[in-house]
């Protein structure tokens, strides 16, 4: 199982994780999202196409970090 962390600008309370792992469990190949506020980064356990994780996260309204 691939473990991906992403670092995800703009999320700033439990509302701002909660859209961006909504969105990201939809996604095919997501077997489980960790968010974590403090570092603002957000981990995705599975093999989702990188450029799904990107639209998904882009869908909840935040911005990846490149
Ligand atoms: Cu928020």
């Amino acid at each position: 199982m691939t473990r991906s962390t992403y670092t995800v600008q703009g999320m700033t309370c439990d509302h701002c994780a909660n859209s961006v792992r909504d969105e990201l469990s939809r996604v095919d190949g997501v077997q489980d999202v960790h968010v974590d506020l403090p570092s603002g980064t957000v981990t995705v356990i599975g093999d989702p196409p990188p450029a799904a994780v990107h639209a998904a996260i882009e869908q909840a309204g935040y911005q990846l970090v490149a």
